[in-house]
């Protein structure tokens, strides 16, 4: 199955092209190549989004919409093969590659809707006569830069809200898993979206990533990935006043109060933390546990890690599939290293798995983890979670608080005070209550404080802020020049 660009509705194959291998992170199997975009290629993509564009905002937002539900109930047809393709190329477990294709589904449909709606404001005017609203206005080219480990929700969550609030689209897959991009485009072109509105570019991390950042004709830039990367685009987009939405990186904690029902508590962290092997940005990766219960919580979570099968995500009864590259799993053990140098105890895992093929690494627990530690402080992206105690939930609270990032947390606690307290005091955009970090609903708004983000959120109706511009219009029906804030 060999990758093409799509763009302007034709599917591209340069002549000088330049591929790379994708493997199958559970085998190391090659599965497809990816071809890497020429920048005449992107900024010919970029032309053609700007030439559609201008037709596509005069198409109504319901008609735009139209093309959603017909995107969304082909989404729903293939559910099942798009799935597998998924865990063949990033390796999750099908049961959370369905859930991320359920996920692509639900968008279709949810911003299918807001092409219904797309509400404005009227607002009375100072002046007789005169009438006054505002009302959503695309804003023209938007740049997506999307990234593997959610490979078809991340992409679908930044480009419905932008086609359907009339804008075009230039995204640029993540190189890693190209192969959902690449289904995707097929059902663009099967519902016949007309020509220009999403094009796809392949290639490698900086040079596509920089000239849509760059080009004076893209509009607004839409990433999630590293924080390092976000970094970069958020200090070239500024040079080029760009409008540009960053999703950054989560130090995701769960509280565990004296009085949480602990079996519930355990399920929480295991789904959340070891779920996708932790390579989520909403990925558990703190356990912040009153003191009174730390070995208890230790001991029934060192049981529930023994039964967690690792494998081939395809494979009947797996939890656990494989981390994305080589270079991920010793990063992750690099961690491990590190967190044994700053004192914390190992209770379990803390090794890269024995499979004669593909990246594996052992769910891993520390305890006695320091809260300011390079372990507690720092994103890992991989099965580790760390448990550090407290004395209660002031200082559970403020331990949660004291990472850079801001993107999730959660609290076991049956204490309705503590509740109200928690979802008051806790500094993220996403806050759980008996319930792990990990799961956010896509009709929610997503994204977070600090570190993670810059004041932009994904998903719900609040991403069509992203992708759209507030145009003023009065209107004065009184026959004669009304001057504002001037006696007339
Ligand atoms: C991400 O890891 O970037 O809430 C997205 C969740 C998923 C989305 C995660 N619905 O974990």
């Amino acid at each position: 199955m060999d990758i093409k660009h799509y763009v302007n509705g034709q599917w591209i194959k340069e002549e000088s092209m330049h591929c790379i291998p994708v493997s199958n992170p559970a085998n190391g199997e090659v599965i497809t190549n990816v071809p890497m975009a020429s920048k005449e290629l992107v900024h010919e993509a970029i032309q053609h989004a700007k030439h559609a564009q201008k037709e596509w905002a005069k198409v109504p937002a319901p008609k735009r919409a139209d093309y959603l539900y017909a995107i969304g109930e082909r989404l729903r047809d293939e559910k099942e093969r798009l799935a597998r393709i998924l865990t063949m190329e990033m390796g999750k477990v099908i049961e959370e590659a369905r859930g991320e294709v359920q996920e692509a589904i639900d968008m279709a449909f949810y911003m299918a809707g807001e092409g219904r709606r797309l509400f404005g404001q009227t607002t009375p005017s100072e002046l007789p006569n005169k009438f006054a609203m505002s009302v959503r206005a695309p804003i023209g080219v938007v740049g997506l830069i999307t990234p593997w480990n959610f490979p078809i929700a991340i992409a679908t969550w930044k480009s419905f809200p932008a086609i359907v609030a009339g804008n075009t689209v230039v995204w640029k897959p993540s190189t890693e898993t190209p192969l959902m991009a690449y289904e995707l485009a097929k059902i663009i072109e099967e519902v016949e979206l007309p020509d220009g509105v999403i094009n796809i570019v392949f290639g490698g991390g900086s040079d596509v990533g920089s000239l849509l950042v760059e080009h004076p004709d893209v509009h607004v830039i839409s990433f999630t990935g590293s924080t390092e990367t976000g970094r970069k685009i958020a200090e070239l987009g500024g040079k080029h006043l760009k409008k540009v939405s960053l999703e950054m990186g989560g130090k995701n904690a769960i509280i565990v109060m004296e009085d949480a029902d602990l079996d519930l508590a355990v399920e929480g962290i295991i789904w959340s933390g070891f779920g996708t092997s932790g390579q989520r940005c909403t990925a558990c990766s703190r356990v912040i546990v009153h003191e009174a219960i730390k070995e208890e919580l230790a001991d029934r979570l060192i049981t529930a890690m023994e039964s967690l099968k690792l494998g081939n995500g395809l494979d009947e009864g797996v939890q656990i599939g494989p981390v994305i590259h080589k270079s991920a799993l010793h990063k992750i053990h690099s961690y491990i290293q590190l967190g044994l140098q700053e004192g914390a105890t190992l209770l379990k895992g803390g090794r890269i798995a024995d499979f004669e093929s593909g990246h594996f690494y052992e769910p891993t627990l520390f305890t006695d983890v320091k809260p300011q530690s390079r372990l507690a402080q720092e994103e890992i992206f991989g099965p580790v979670i760390s448990m550090i105690a407290v004395q209660n939930l002031e200082e559970a609270i403020e331990v949660n608080n004291s990472v850079k990032y801001g993107l999730s947390s959660s609290i076991f606690t049956q204490d309705v005070t503590k509740v109200f307290q928690a979802q008051r005091d806790l500094d993220t955009g996403i806050v759980y209550v008996n319930a792990g970090t990990t799961g956010a609903e896509i009709h929610l708004p997503f994204g977070g404080t600090k570190g993670t983000g810059n004041g932009h959120r994904d998903s719900g109706i609040q991403s069509l802020d992203v992708y759209t511009e507030w145009k003023s219009i009065y209107v004065d029906y009184s026959g004669t020049l009304q001057r504002a804030q001037i006696d007339n």
